[in-house]
């Protein structure tokens, strides 16, 4: 794998994650509790060999560029090793980056420098667990100019994505980027074939093909719109179907593009027996290193509420640095350096880092952006009318959102419901 360059895509808004992405690029979301998105992808890379890598970012790129900088430098940069996060070089010319082809495009000096076999493109937005080696051998025996990793979806999901056609060799014969309606969908028993968004490119192939799209008038400098379809044209261009680290009967892969998904992500962690298992050795994902003290589980005091138990959590994820101090967890994912206070009740909610949530508080549902204080005796998640009129985002399915740093207001009329 050592004349492989990676190239992750980190550069997308992230705007249905709002207010999550308020402040930061999706692939730098924290997810797991001490996890950003883009570690499950540089962790795929690093478990496959792959130690070349380029971060592209675009919008507030800050977040992510601290994350990858306080936990993503152990690599050996003499031996040719590095995670690099690269601003947009508006080198090619004086715009920010277009389509996703236009990101690696206004790179290319970067790529001319390595010279590389082939370059790997990923999106730093997704969760799973891949071997990336087993695709790139793939695509060599194949000698082929670009492999796709695919997965099925069903029809209804198959406008959210790039959908091909391939023969009975894989190669790749159609390619529709998120077709409008179901019924020109190319589809076989009732499912379509899935882009990734994961790519293998033979380098010279990859470089010759941006010049020319750099070039094109009306071309929106994407792969899926622009690039991709053009190659299949010329008919080398295979699919690679997707195969789960996890070793499960149905295969793990996950855009948290909305809040929702976001959320369901999340709580498939909590699993007795989850479909994305953090706890398997073989296949570790990484994240920055802390020197947090371990996570303190205090019973509390005793006297009122036997409804709730105290100093515990169940079914749950705790983080190092965490004090639950006599309140009850339950199904959660708490976060570093969160402390939950006696008699307070947080049940299916995702806590972020350095959250305090006070006495008697009760909280349901919810996903707590960093460093919030949840008064005492506050309830979350029980009335959304009071929710919405506190300033909270309410997602679709009704998970309450409360942003990085927002005042939560210590006086708010107590939720029906409780
Ligand atoms: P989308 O994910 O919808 O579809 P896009 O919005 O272009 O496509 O994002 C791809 C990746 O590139 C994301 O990680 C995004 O953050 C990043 N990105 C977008 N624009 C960027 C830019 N200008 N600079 C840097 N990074 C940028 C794509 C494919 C589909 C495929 C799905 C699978 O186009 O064919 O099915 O991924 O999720
Ligand atoms: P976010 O809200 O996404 O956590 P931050 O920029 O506050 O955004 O933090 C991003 C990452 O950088 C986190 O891992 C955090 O611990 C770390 N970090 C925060 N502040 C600093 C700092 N001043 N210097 C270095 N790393 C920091």
């Amino acid at each position: 794998m050592q004349d492989v360059l990676t190239m992750i895509l980190a550069g997308g808004r992230g705007s249905r994650l709002e207010p999550l992405t308020r402040d930061r690029a999706k692939p730098a979301v924290p997810f797991g509790g001490q996890y950003r998105i883009i570690d499950f992808a540089l962790s795929n890379c690093i478990n496959s060999g792959l130690r070349r890598i380029l971060v592209l970012t675009q919008y507030k790129m800050l977040s992510l560029d601290r994350h990858i900088n306080s936990g993503w430098h152990f690599l050996y940069r003499d031996l040719g090793e590095y995670v690099d996060v690269v601003p947009p070089q508006q080198r090619i010319h004086e715009q920010w980056y277009q389509g996703t082809a236009d990101a690696i495009y206004q790179n290319i000096y970067a790529i001319e420098q390595e010279n590389p076999r082939d370059v790997l493109v990923l999106s730093g937005d997704h969760i799973y667990k891949m071997n990336f080696r087993t695709m790139i051998n793939a695509h060599r025996e194949r000698d082929a100019d670009l492999t796709i990793a695919c997965l099925p979806v069903s029809l209804d999901q198959a406008r959210h994505f790039g959908i091909m056609e391939i023969d009975a060799d894989s190669r790749v014969t159609g390619f529709v980027e998120k077709p409008k309606d179901t019924q020109s969908t190319p589809c076989r028993n009732g499912q379509a074939l899935a882009s990734m968004g994961i790519y293998v490119f033979r380098t010279r192939e990859m470089y010759d093909r941006l010049c020319e799209d750099a070039g094109a008038p009306g071309s929106s400098h994407d792969f899926g719109k622009n690039v991709i379809p053009k190659m299949i044209e010329d008919g080398n261009v295979y699919a690679y179907p997707f195969q789960d680290e996890n070793r499960k009967a149905s295969a793990y892969w996950r855009d948290v593009g909305t809040i929702d998904s976001y959320f369901h992500a999340n709580m498939d962690l909590i699993h007795v027996d989850p479909d994305l298992n953090l706890y398997d050795t073989t296949w570790p994902i990484r994240s920055a290193p802390r020197s947090d003290p371990p996570p303190k589980f205090v019973f509390g005091e005793p006297g009122i509420g036997a409804d709730v138990r105290r100093g515990e959590a169940t079914d749950s994820l705790v983080c190092s640095g965490s004090i639950i101090s006599g309140g009850h967890v339950h199904r959660c994912i708490i976060a570093r350096k969160v402390r939950v206070n006696s008699f307070a009740l947080v049940e299916d909610s995702i806590v972020f880092e350095g959250v305090s949530i006070g006495r008697h508080a009760r909280i349901r549902k919810t996903i707590i952006d960093k460093g919030v204080t949840i008064p005492p005796r506050v309830h979350i998640g029980y009335d959304h009318e009071i929710d919405r009129a506190r300033g909270f985002t309410i997602s679709e399915e009704g998970v309450v959102v409360i942003a990085k740093g927002e005042n939560v207001d210590a006086d708010a009329p107590l939720g029906r419901g409780v």
